[in-house]
């Protein structure tokens, strides 16, 4: 059986971070360890007064730990982490436990639509550049790629705009860089990998869906993080993330005014069950 450790935030009510990964990857057949670097009372996006209790200091404490009973594992996937020094936390942590087996997979979650997340000011994205240099898969979006390489960013792109973005992600370090919600035309959408050792561009495109629904990039990375974990070729691993995220944006479709904090990936579970076993 494989193994993850998912480092990131646990966001009470929301559906993003640790709820979404931890239900996703366990579906996947895959065990599922976790870091919570702080715990939020909600997600940062669209709620008022929201509590955040920094866990950033057991982090350390977690890793000494688990070093004495030498815990391997075959992925370790990091999404949002809320500060400069649950970076720096993650950035050891990955040094301690990474081997030339496992991948360090990085989802920088902290912005969306060309703005930053709440909380986060413009000194955070080089931060995060950082850990995506040791990375051997980062999975943006256009605005935190923008943000990390001090691009403008574009609402209106064409593909050599991205193609070129994916290549400097990889020029920070990382192995692997997949751009997620790229759309070319209006009508269609999907994620656009670069894997610089081959220098091979990857893409998959399916139907735009143009409503949007918190958590749907969370939803993308533990799946994609999942399906490469067992094994799946980058191609099919694409595929399947992109189209379970689509699934689990048209069943949230019918109630959309009361769901924009996150969609009802669970109803998609089986499916995703499915999609793995054919
Ligand atoms: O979905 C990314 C995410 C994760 N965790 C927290 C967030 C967000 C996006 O806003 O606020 C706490």
């Amino acid at each position: 059986m494989k193994r993850i450790v998912t480092i990131q935030d646990v966001s009470c009510f929301g559906k993003c971070s640790i709820t979404v990964a931890l239900p996703i990857i366990s579906a996947m057949g895959i065990e599922c360890a976790i870091i919570p670097t702080s715990v939020l009372s909600t997600h940062t996006g669209g709620f008022e007064g929201f509590t955040f209790r920094d866990l950033s200091d057991d982090i350390p404490k977690i890793q000494e730990h688990w070093k004495k009973y030498a815990l391997k594992f075959d992925m370790i996937y990091t999404g949002y982490l809320g500060s400069h020094s649950q970076i720096d936390y993650v950035m050891d942590f990955a040094r301690e436990f990474r081997n030339d087996k496992n991948l360090l997979f990085v989802d920088p979650a902290m912005g969306d639509k060309g703005r930053l997340y709440t909380g986060f000011d413009a000194s955070f994205p080089p931060h995060m550049a950082r850990l995506c240099a040791m990375a051997d898969i980062v999975v943006p979006n256009l605005t935190e790629a923008s943000f990390m390489l001090g691009i403008e960013y574009k609402e209106q792109y064409d593909e050599s705009h991205i193609k070129d973005v994916l290549k400097r992600l990889c020029a920070l370090g990382a192995k692997i860089a997949v751009l997620t919600g790229v759309s070319y035309e209006k009508s269609t959408q999907g994620a656009v990998l670069y894997d610089s050792e081959k220098d091979e561009f990857y893409s998959y495109f399916t139907e735009n869906i143009p409503t949007s629904f918190h958590g749907t990039g969370d939803t993308f990375a533990s799946v994609f993080a999942g399906a490469l974990c067992q094994g799946l070729s980058k191609e099919e691993a694409l595929k399947v993330a992109v189209d379970f995220t689509v699934e689990c944006i048209k069943a949230t479709l019918p109630d959309a005014e009361n769901h924009a904090y996150g969609t009802k990936f669970e109803l998609c579970l089986p499916s995703l069950i499915n999609k793995l076993n054919k």
